[in-house]
């Protein structure tokens, strides 16, 4: 059975619109996606630079040290502070030579709940200084 000239027409402009719709679906999570990585690798640079006291392009025992002071505030003595520090940099440092380099940092937070703890409080950074 043969369709009508009508039918195959109106099946092959819906097939048209389906595969433009799906194109532009598959373009916009394309470049979603995209957006997505771009926005977090900004994020995560900057946060590293901020991290990077002296930026000597690793972040230091030192570094963590005075960033982590201003987040902590004074919910933790300098002792347990140092604790805290040494115990981050012991967990990231994978090539252990005792500094965490951009790409171990970001391994190490991202993933993690740590990433959301990281963010720093500047009314508290500023009220430090
Ligand atoms: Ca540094
Ligand atoms: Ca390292």
């Amino acid at each position: 059975m043969t369709q009508p000239f009508y039918v195959s027409r109106i099946l092959c402009v819906i097939h048209k619109k389906y595969i433009y719709v799906y194109n532009i679906y598959t373009y916009v999570i394309y470049i979603y996606i995209h957006i997505f990585y771009i926005f977090r690798w900004v994020v995560m640079t900057v946060t590293f630079k901020i991290y990077d006291v002296n930026n000597d392009g690793y972040i230091s025992n030192g570094d963590l040290f005075r960033i982590l002071k201003i987040m902590v505030g004074d919910n933790l003595n300098d002792t347990q502070l140092q604790q805290l520090v040494d115990r981050t940099i012991f967990q990231a440092d994978e090539d252990k030579d005792g500094k965490l380099s951009e790409e171990e940092f970001t391994k190490f937070i991202q993933g993690s709940e740590i990433e959301s703890k990281l963010v720093i409080d500047l009314n508290n950074a500023h009220q430090q200084q």
